[in-house]
């Protein structure tokens, strides 16, 4: 297997299981060269605790780039999560723009809302500067209340095949190529991702279990960029993607004390003897 570079931006949330603690560990799995690029450091994510100090590192980003430019330090792939700034995507943007190298791959998780509601620290003009991001990307992996936000159509808690093509085609309209729209649930034991690339539509469908998991997303998506970095198309890194996160899940259900985040590392053999190396 080729040996990728990766550059990861998004946030340290110190305790939590999320963003970079979460994906470095799994790209590296992957046998990826993981670059990161911290967008702010909190004290944990933001999602059930309150009182998390934070410290946003927009501020650094300018400078970070201008030096890997002269050191001509150049990606496979970037990918972004939880952003610290509105004014941090214009930055991230550049990146994508001017580090990329042959064969270069970009991959946005709008990383920003949930469950019909924007996380706390976000609002609508966040939403439009992260439009920009997501409709200049390669690939997205946006959940349904992202896309939501994204597109403008209305957030429902339940909806039918006709209203997930709805949302993939206004992402199209606005500009993205691949979108991989997580969380599609169409029954009560099961639910999948919805893969829109240049083949067409196709979901994903596995078993959904009984209690939802912080931290998911950002397994999800790193899991996804691992996976297809290391050579799996789109729908297949998607569906490798699903399986990994479904045992990570399965791994955390039954310690109640352990809601904050998904016990993705002693899973990590599974993973990567799903990436065939
Ligand atoms: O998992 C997404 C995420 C990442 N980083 C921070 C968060 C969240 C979700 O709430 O709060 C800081």
């Amino acid at each position: 297997m080729e040996y990728k570079r990766v550059l990861t931006v998004q946030d340290i949330s110190c305790f939590g299981q999320c963003s970079l603690t979460v994906a470095l560990p799994i790209l590296s799995a992957a046998g990826h060269e993981t670059v990161i690029l911290p967008s702010a450091v909190l004290s944990t994510h933001t999602a059930g605790f309150t009182g998390f100090t934070v410290r946003d590192l927009t501020e650094d980003m300018p400078a970070i780039t201008a030096h890997w430019k002269k050191e001509k330090i150049a990606f496979d792939a970037i990918y972004t999560g939880y952003l610290g700034s509105a004014e941090q995507i214009a930055y991230v943007l550049d990146m994508i723009r001017t580090l990329g190298r042959t064969g270069f791959v970009s991959v946005v998780d709008p990383a920003m809302a949930d469950n019909g509601k924007l996380y706390p620290a976000f609002d609508e003009a966040f939403v439009e500067e992260m439009k920009k991001l997501v409709f200049a990307a390669d690939i997205s992996v946006p959940n349904i209340t992202e896309a939501c936000f994204l597109t403008g159509i209305p957030y429902r808690e339940s909806y039918d095949r006709a209203y997930i093509d709805s949302l993939l085609t206004a992402m199209k309209q606005n500009g993205a190529k691949t979108v991989v729209l997580t969380g599609v649930t169409f029954s009560d034991k099961t639910t999948g991702v919805m893969v829109m690339d240049e083949n067409g539509v196709r979901y994903y469908e596995h078993i959904k279990l009984p209690r939802g998991s912080h931290g998911t997303g950002d397994v999800y998506a790193s899991a996804f960029v691992g996976a297809l970095l290391a050579g799996k198309s789109c729908f297949d890194a998607a569906a490798v993607a699903a399986d990994y996160t479904v045992k990570c899940i399965e791994n955390t259900v039954d310690d109640p004390d352990h809601w904050y985040g998904v016990k993705f590392e002693p899973v990590l053999p599974y993973y990567i003897s799903r990436l065939d190396h």
